[in-house]
């Protein structure tokens, strides 16, 4: 399989006379992120103004030639922040400085993104550091190569049960450096057969190798953990957290994993979900399942992050008294302060499972003494599975900026993560993977916005979704103005468009079972009854207000009341927190059933006009990437139709409403 160089793809700027006379960097390189930065310059530089720059092992001092920026120095300066870099312009050179290497690197890469979008770098002078301490990418990659949820192709990482460190992994790790991801899960989290072998000397080599192709690009190396991994081995007939024989023999293996490879970052567990092995087999919560395994890897400095996707699959959605929404807050919040200071609980965006809308998770604010991770999935499973186009960072922005009032000031999702709120290091945020062996990474061209997008937005969120989106295009595709436009347009509007046409108000799910794609009111697999919407000839909707399943109090005030009370809660969350007749008026002033058929209208009409305006951009793109998103354009269009259709034909025949604009419903 080949692949593309996606954002590092530099190109000759035959007009921009600022980096034509670059002729050295400068670096004393005692480590391989020192080696590498000095590499990805000269590499960068090269391409784009045709002349390599020559590296000397020098201290950035010598002689200033005049006003022409003739070289690039890195220096460390051990009074800045970690990971943290200062690029600015002084006389003749271009200085990077930063407290270590990682921040070194970081500021080589925004050197080289200044240089893509052809930046004034005579007046240089930027000082980052960034908000989150951890920048993750989690891979739900099988062993055998497949990807669980993958939409562009399968594996980089695996073939055929083994382990693979080849030219593209080291691509990817550049990839994810130059966005300022700095950790990433190669496995998926349902660990199952020979993954639970990750820790055995069968694959030490090779996982070695890769920490060390990572960690040269400031990215630690994760592994997902089977948590009956004793008793799958056939070592132990228990993975008991409080048996004295199962404590030992994880801390035995541990004590090998790490000698074998010193430099990993520790261990993501998906337990008591979705049929995965935990705690709970043995009466034991999940407090005590974490802190277990952080014993036995803290001696490493290892991190357990711990997923609170935790709930019954098996649950009776006619029961209207169990709602899967409470269940990560009902499983974790009486455990707030109970972990150890190595653990990180890891939650969802929204208590449900990545849905084009949901409310935010209320364990954010709920948490107040644990480490908290914000997982985000730019994988679409449920939002166009890469290929419709869906721009996810718009959404990610709301999340970040949701107050939870759980204090009074710097109380936002995004404060929590980045540690602000809580005084924490141990936090940050992670996106489950959209990348896979397609020559371009993420299948659709655009999806890779997405990637691109997140590393930004975990770096600096107070950049805006726009910004990111503007940056993106100019790095990847040049500064033509029509480019930027329309695919800014295109990006901008995909996700508003996207929850257009998909499930309405909140409402959630209404996808084909299993593979999660395409419309089906009624499908959603976990819920073989159909009825976790609760239409009816009358209304829709679930009621998780104090007079239902009591969901909506799990917030602090004031959104407890405004999203118990049918009055005051958003329109876009209606129907997630209240049942209501069709003929109930919206905010926007449209009846529910007349807002269902408006919006279904709008969604396509929107990807209608994505389509006719890219058509403009043949020529101005490369052509196989143009053809690529012409093609899969070309399916959202219809696919879009089928959503509009089925849903439409779906609540009209149930309500047995017409469209006030006489509208032909199929
Ligand atoms: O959304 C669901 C997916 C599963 C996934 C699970 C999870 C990895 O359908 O495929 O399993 O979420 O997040 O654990």
């Amino acid at each position: 399989m080949s692949f593309e160089q996606a954002y590092l793809n530099y190109t000759l700027k035959e007009n921009y006379e600022d980096i034509k006379n670059i002729r050295y960097v400068e670096a004393v390189c005692d480590d391989k992120r020192m080696e590498n930065s000095v590499a990805e310059l000269r590499l960068a530089i090269e391409k784009m103004s045709g002349t390599k720059p020559e590296y000397t092992a020098d201290d950035c001092g010598g002689e200033n030639a005049g006003p022409v920026i003739a070289r690039i120095c890195l220096k460390i300066n051990s009074q800045m922040d970690p990971e943290a870099y200062h690029v600015y312009a002084e006389g003749d050179k271009i200085m990077i400085e930063a407290s270590d290497s990682a921040g070194i690197l970081y500021g080589s890469f925004e050197l080289i993104r200044q240089m893509q979008m052809e930046k004034e770098l005579k007046t240089l002078d930027i000082k980052k550091k960034p908000d989150m301490p951890l920048r993750m990418l989690n891979h739900w990659d099988n062993m055998d190569g497949s990807i669980e949820r993958g939409y562009a192709g399968d594996s980089f990482f695996f073939v055929n049960n083994e382990m693979v460190v080849d030219e593209r992994i080291h691509t990817y790790a550049r990839l994810l450096a130059a966005v300022g991801i700095n950790g990433t899960v190669i496995n998926n989290v349902n660990v199952k057969e020979c993954a639970t072998y990750l820790i055995t000397e069968r694959y030490w080599d090779k996982v070695r190798e890769l920490s060390e192709v990572l960690g040269g690009y400031g990215i630690k190396l994760f592994l997902s953990l089977n948590y009956a991994a004793p008793v799958e081995m056939g070592e132990n007939t228990s993975a008991d957290p409080l048996d004295e024989s199962v404590i030992k023999w994880w801390k035995d293996r541990m004590k090998k994993v790490y000698a074998a490879v010193p430099k990993l970052g520790g261990f993501l567990i998906k337990a008591d979900s979705e049929g995965r092995p935990g705690p709970f087999t043995y009466n034991r919560t999940h407090a005590d399942g974490a802190n277990m395994l952080a014993e036995a890897v803290e001696p490493y400095g290892g991190t357990i992050i711990w997923r609170c996707f935790v709930y019954n699959c098996q649950q009776d959605w006619r029961d209207k008294k169990t709602d899967r929404a409470r269940s990560g807050y009902d499983n974790f919040m009486g455990l707030d302060g109970t972990f150890r200071d190595n653990v990180i609980l890891q939650i969802k965006n929204g208590p449900m499972d990545f849905q084009v809308r949901e409310p935010i998770h209320p364990l954010f604010g709920g948490l107040e003494k644990t480490n908290q991770m914000l997982e985000v999935q730019i994988a679409q499973e449920y939002t166009g599975q890469q290929r419709h186009i869906c721009y996810l960072i718009p959404m990610f922005k709301e999340v970040l900026a949701f107050r939870t009032y759980v204090r009074d000031t710097y109380d936002t999702v995004r404060d929590i993560v980045s540690g602000k709120t809580f005084h924490q290091r141990n936090c940050g945020m992670a996106a489950v993977s959209n990348m896979g062996n397609d020559d371009n990474w993420t299948g659709h061209d655009l999806a890779m916005a997405n990637l691109y997008g997140f590393g930004r937005l975990a770096f600096e969120p107070d950049l805006s979704a726009q910004e990111i989106a503007a940056e993106w295009i100019t790095v990847s595709y040049g500064r033509d103005e029509l480019v930027k436009e329309t695919i800014e347009y295109m990006l901008m509007e995909s996700w508003p468009a996207y929850e257009k046409y998909n499930a309405p108000l909140g409402i959630g799910w209404m996808v084909n079972p299993s593979f999660h794609y395409g419309p089906n009111v009624d499908g959603y697999e976990y819920d073989r009854w159909g009825t976790y919407h609760r239409a009816d000839h009358l209304g829709i909707g679930v009621d998780r207000s104090d007079k239902g399943t009591g969901y909506a109090l799990l917030y602090h005030e004031p959104h407890a009341s405004v999203y118990n009370n049918v009055d005051t809660c958003p329109d876009e969350l209606l129907l997630f927190f209240h049942h209501v007749p069709y003929t109930w008026k919206l905010k926007s002033g449209k009846t529910v059933i007349q807002h269902i058929y408006d919006t279904h209208f709008e969604g396509v009409e929107t990807v209608d006009e994505m389509v006719a305006r890219f058509a403009k951009l043949e020529g101005k793109l490369p052509e196989l990437v143009f053809k690529r998103v012409a093609d899969r354009l070309a399916h959202q269009k219809m696919h879009s139709r089928e959503w509009r259709d089925q849903i439409n034909t779906y609540f009209y025949r149930k309500s047995g409403i017409a469209d006030e604009k006489g509208r032909t419903i199929y």
